[in-house]
């Protein structure tokens, strides 16, 4: 199943006329401010985030599953599903794989039927929190920083593999989140166990070819209740710089305890051109991974008023981070979700854009505190929705994604192509 550009110019039409009546207000109002407004859709459709593999079925608690129906049974439908989704919103154009839950059976295969959907491969995903059929040995108590060394290799070559796998992709990063850690005091050997996590990671490192990045993840707690090896930013931080140039840190929103200045975060690493990739998602108690946006949207505008300075400071070398969506539940219709959270990540992108920069820096060193949350506000506060509508339609895109989805129905062909009690792999 593919979306033809027909078929989103036809679902654009009845949109277009008040499509064209908010934009221009909206244009009207940010020229009179001396905005940019071109520049600003242009950035806004240059902006991607890769979707991955894992998001595209319904997503699980552990209390349960409930299939949506359609989902897709394999890779080569996960690419179609992105695919649907990179039509209606030319807002993603990259998949981030997860292995072994989405193993090529046939790179080259797997490459063209991606390209044909304009779609490139992201960072790789290793999985070493999980036992697979046929393991010689068990991660239960651990992988890169197991008490056996006979386990780490085993960790070890698994991520040698997912290298291998994505060099015949051609991507360009791998991932690395562990479960690694305890559940019970004097459980594990801290300063030993984050040695041994080091060591692990120094020799992943030396496998990857010289044109890629390692991004080392972290986070606080779960599965493991009482430590996790890399529990913080500081601890991906310094084992990154320990790998060498090439490793970065990864910040998930999700992975932080409630109501951590993660805007901070982002900054401190962007300063030391640490700051490798990003999974977008949302929580309200811990690692919910919801809809990016649909919990806390001003901490979204705030992260991205701080992304935006890191990546225009001309003193830092910071590369642009790796955009990833991380979000995957069990209630909504996952394309539709993910569409959501593509709008809101631009949204708040798109706000923080409007940010004026000098103006803001001005009150800062006039410590003139009311002025600065007025400045932050007023961009915050904008309907910018009109200018993301405007980069989709001269993208070609649908001016009302979600809209579209429903109206031709696309769930509905899912579930007769591929039925309706089919079970994505993933989560
Ligand atoms: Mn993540």
């Amino acid at each position: 199943m593919s979306i033809s550009r027909n078929q989103i110019e036809d679902k654009n039409k009845r949109h277009l006329g008040p499509h064209k009546h908010d934009y221009d207000y909206l244009r009207d109002q940010l020229q009179t401010k001396e905005v940019d407004v071109d520049a600003i859709i242009g950035k806004i459709s240059a902006f991607q985030v890769a979707i991955p593999s894992w998001a595209l079925g319904a997503g699980g608690t552990r209390f349960g599953r409930f299939s949506i129906g359609g989902e897709p049974r394999n890779l080569n439908e996960k690419i179609i599903d992105i695919g649907i989704i990179r039509s209606l919103t030319k807002a993603t154009r990259a998949i981030s794989l997860h292995i072994p839950w989405d193993i090529p059976q046939d790179a080259g295969v797997i490459k063209e039927l991606a390209a044909h959907h304009g779609i490139v491969f992201d960072a790789m995903n290793s999985n070493t929190f999980q036992d697979q059929p046929n393991q010689k040995f068990s991660y239960k108590f651990g992988s890169l920083a197991h008490t056996d060394e006979a386990v780490r290799i085993q960790a070890i070559q698994h991520n040698v593999d997912v290298i291998n796998y994505g060099v015949a992709l051609g991507s360009k990063s791998l991932t690395i989140w562990l479960a690694d850690g305890s559940s019970f005091p004097g459980q594990l050997n801290f300063q030993k166990a984050l040695e041994r996590t080091s060591q692990s990671l120094k020799e992943i490192y030396g496998h990857m070819p010289a044109d890629w990045q390692l991004f080392i993840e972290y986070k606080p707690y779960e599965p493991q209740f009482y430590s996790t090896v890399i529990q913080d930013w500081g601890t991906s931080y310094l084992l990154a710089n320990e790998c060498g140039k090439r490793a970065y840190t990864l910040v998930d929103l999700g992975h932080h305890l409630p109501n951590t200045n993660i805007e901070q975060i982002v900054a401190t690493l962007m300063m030391r051109g640490k700051l490798g990739g990003f999974h977008f998602n949302d929580s309200k108690y811990g690692d919910d991974d919801l809809t990016a946006g649909s919990i806390k949207p001003y901490q979204l505008f705030l992260i991205f008023n701080e992304l935006i300075y890191g990546m225009s400071s001309k003193a830092i070398k910071n590369p642009e981070p790796a955009w990833m969506i991380d979000a995957s539940h069990n209630l909504k219709d996952p394309l539709e979700d993910l569409i959501q959270s593509l709008e809101a990540i631009h949204i708040a992108f798109a706000q923080a854009l409007l940010v004026d920069q000098v103006a803001l820096e001005e009150a800062r060193e006039e410590n003139d505190v009311a002025r600065c949350q007025e400045i932050l506000q007023d961009a915050f506060r904008c309907d910018v929705r009109p200018l993301l509508r405007e980069a989709r339609l001269r993208e070609g895109a649908a001016l009302y994604p979600i809209d579209a989805y429903r109206t031709m129905k696309i769930r509905d062909v899912l579930i007769r192509e591929r039925g309706a009690s089919g079970r994505a792999s993933g989560l």
